[in-house]
């Protein structure tokens, strides 16, 4: 197992990565930026390095600054959390290439499920339902109009090198289409430096329902079951749950149990979550993400897993000690994410929190790196804390988490709590009755 492990991202899941890896005896180093000289991340770990000034593109995103504080310092391994460098291939290889382990997949798989064209070839040779659409890039205005008329309208226009929602359009005749295809085309290269766009069957009003798998490399791979991440603005998701209100037990293990056959099949190694738009009754693979993900505590929660220990232990070259018969889905989770914002207009609040006392009992978690007399710093994401309750049912789950927000006190900035208590009071929330649309029609309303 590694002595020392190099932490290289920032805030809460900088701690989280912390925890997991005290509770296994493994030295932490964190990295900063000058902004982030009094972080909680930087206070609580064995050793510090500052790495850059306060731009991300300057700190957290400088692969040189990276690799010399862990030739500096020795760490053996680094882990990269989510955003940053969680999902750069070259980052992953560059590590390879300086004998340091990089806790997450291979870079080769990385950079598969990176362009997801490839990704969707990849899904649909391992036998996973995908939303029909072109079998890889179209090119030109009458292949589309070709492939729209099969699979009909609306369709959706998407780049390759998109995901997480950049870069779609929305197409809802054939006169339209050749234009969009060529602005789909334009506005992908401006963005990623690559003009490869597909289509879709467009699908109007799908749940975002994730699967969480976990895979050796050497053929054993299960899955954790599923989050439902319908609840988002933006593409910014607010609330997740696990397991899906929405979901059965039957429909659970036939999607659960083919995803970790395909990522066995695959060979892939770590964490990953596979995303799924669902609509009457059926599945339709979007995306892979293979990174540890915000949302990962609903899961963990649910399972019992630590699943930043398992990474680390995976990436050492562990087998995995439990099979799919082993895991159970033990009662009902609910993350929010307190972010630093406006809770209507969603306008950053950075600042100084004048006062902090976060919720505690039983079935709550906080996962932050935030106290009074922090300030939050202006340069990076508004995502400044979650709060995760467990129920042994969804209506435990509920109330707890109602109870939780209430005792919630963060003073001197806005935060998204208010959102939250206003959410609980809506029947469709209660009921579970949403799809990925709800919440941005329920913020135009108010
Ligand atoms: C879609 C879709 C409807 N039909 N694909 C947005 C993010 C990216 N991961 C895929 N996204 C979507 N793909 C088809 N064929 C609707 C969305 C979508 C969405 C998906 C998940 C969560 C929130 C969303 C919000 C708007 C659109």
């Amino acid at each position: 197992m590694f002595d020392k492990v190099l932490i290289a991202n920032r805030g809460e899941i900088a701690l989280r990565i912390q925890r997991a890896c005290r509770e296994m005896g493994i030295a932490t180093v964190a990295i900063h930026s000058t902004a982030d000289e009094d972080a909680m991340h930087v206070r609580l770990a064995d050793e510090s390095v500052c790495i850059g000034p306060p731009s991300a593109l300057d700190s957290y995103l400088n692969i040189p600054s990276i690799l010399a504080a862990c030739e500096i310092t020795g760490a053996e391994a680094v882990h990269p959390g989510y955003g940053f460098l969680s999902e750069n291939a070259r980052f992953a290889e560059i590590l390879g290439e300086h004998g340091i382990t990089f806790i997450g997949p291979s870079p080769e798989h990385i950079r598969l499920m990176g362009d997801k064209i490839m990704a969707k070839k990849t899904a649909v040779d391992l036998g996973l339902p995908v939303v029909p659409g072109s079998d890889g890039a179209v090119t030109d205005g009458l292949e589309a109009a070709k492939i729209a008329s099969d699979i009909g309208y609306p369709v959706l226009i998407k780049a390759a090198s998109g995901g997480g929602g950049r870069g779609m359009q929305v197409v809802r005749s054939a006169e339209a289409l050749s234009t969009a295809v060529l602005t789909a085309q334009t506005e992908a290269r401006n963005a990623f430096g690559d003009d490869a766009v597909y289509i879709e069957k467009f699908l109007g009003t799908p749940r975002h329902i994730e699967f969480q798998i976990i895979s050796d490399g050497q053929g054993g791979a299960v899955h954790l079951g599923e989050r439902d991440c319908s609840l988002q603005r933006r593409h910014q998701k607010v609330w997740e749950e696990a397991l899906s209100p929405a979901l059965n037990v039957e429909q659970r293990e036939k999607l659960g149990n083919l995803v970790a056959k395909a990522m066995s099949d695959l060979g892939y190694l770590g964490v990953g979550t596979i995303e799924f738009l669902y609509e009457n009754g059926e599945f339709y693979f979007i995306e892979m993400n293979t990174r540890l993900q915000v949302e990962h505590p609903v899961t963990e929660l649910i399972t019992g897993l630590d699943l930043v220990q398992e990474q680390i232990r995976i990436a050492d070259g562990a087998r995995l000690s439990y099979e799919q018969s082993d895991i159970s889905f033990s009662g009902h989770a609910i993350e929010c994410r307190i972010n630093a914002e406006n809770p209507k207009t969603f306008t950053p609040s950075p600042g100084l929190i004048e006062a902090y006392h976060p919720p505690g009992g039983l079935g709550v978690r906080i996962d932050s790196g935030v106290y009074a007399g922090y300030r939050v710093p202006p340069h990076y994401d508004s995502l400044i804390g979650k709060l995760i309750v467990y129920g042994r049912h969804r209506t435990e789950c509920l109330m707890r988490l109602r109870r939780a927000l209430d005792e919630f006190v963060i003073e001197g900035i806005e935060t998204t709590i208010p959102l939250f208590q206003q959410l609980l009071k809506e029947p469709d929330i209660m009921n579970g009755d949403y799809d990925i649309h709800w919440l941005e029609e329920f913020l135009s309303e108010a």
